[in-house]
């Protein structure tokens, strides 16, 4: 069965990589709407469940039975909407993420890394507090990593400042950092770096539940032959198809389509 994961660009490649590592048999489409990026600041949460609903389209034409909501903010924005509008099995991160915090922070201390969309939420405060109410959540809005990211971080001369700017925001007593915008793993590096507690990335969380539903459904692929997975992307292919493949450590097939 074919498996569909999408992000408003680059990001949701970090979540993919991370399912081609543990899932590695499957067969993936990703769908990356760098030509309508950023969804975390400047849209409406019509605005972004409406651009998710003609990538869930997307999708469902080219055969995905299950789909993975590789990004944060449309997670916060769109889940709930789309599990009401589209019949398939649906996976966002917020979950994992928080999930992974809980069982991270022996302090039940953390901060949260994401967009403006995603942090103004309170998606991850809430969601973790839902789980353990003594935890304490610093969400923090990162506004200008996504745009950075897509464009290319290393040529942004200022990208050290602003993530010092950042990481400067993080409380002292906090012992564990959630990467809550699926971007962030692509400059992890330079966050660890300047950062030397855990990180946290939420796409661990998301092949185990990916795991667990496609075994309940009973479509686990078990012929052990690995197909590669075919990218679209609505922006330019000479900005994601570098990038993706350089954090992928492979070369991709990409098409580009319409936004
Ligand atoms: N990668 C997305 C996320 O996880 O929230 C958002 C990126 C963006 O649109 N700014």
């Amino acid at each position: 069965c074919k498996i569909g994961v999408f992000d408003s660009g680059l990001g949701g490649v970090t979540v993919l990589k991370r399912l081609l590592k543990d899932l590695p048999y499957e067969e993936y489409i990703y769908y990356g709407d760098s030509g309508n990026a950023p969804y975390g600041s400047g849209k409406t949460k019509e605005e972004i469940q409406n651009l998710c609903a003609k990538i869930m389209d997307f999708l469902i034409e080219n055969n995905c039975k299950v789909v993975v909501i590789a990004c944060n903010t449309a997670t916060v924005a769109a889940l709930e909407y789309l599990k009401e509008n589209y019949s398939i099995p649906i996976i966002g991160i917020i979950d994992s993420g928080a999930k992974i915090a809980i069982q991270n922070s022996s302090l039940k201390k953390v901060a949260v890394f994401s967009t403006e969309f995603t942090a103004n939420s309170n998606a991850y405060k809430n969601t973790i507090q839902r789980y353990d109410k003594d935890f304490e959540v610093t969400q923090i809005a990162c506004i200008e990593f996504c745009p950075m990211i897509e464009k290319g971080w290393e040529t942004f001369d200022n990208n050290q400042e602003i993530l010092e700017k950042y990481i400067n925001k993080i409380p002292d007593n906090v012992d564990a950092l959630v990467l809550g915008c699926t971007h962030y793993p692509i400059i992890e590096n330079y966050i660890k770096k300047k950062f030397n507690k855990i990180i946290l990335d939420p796409a661990v969380g998301i092949s185990f539940e990916l795991k667990r539903l496609l075994e309940n459904l009973n479509i686990l692929n078990d012929n052990k032959i690995k197909k590669k997975p075919v990218f679209f992307t609505t922006g330019e292919l000479d900005k994601f198809k570098p990038t993706a493949e350089k954090f992928l450590g492979e070369e991709i097939e990409i098409y580009k389509i319409p936004k």
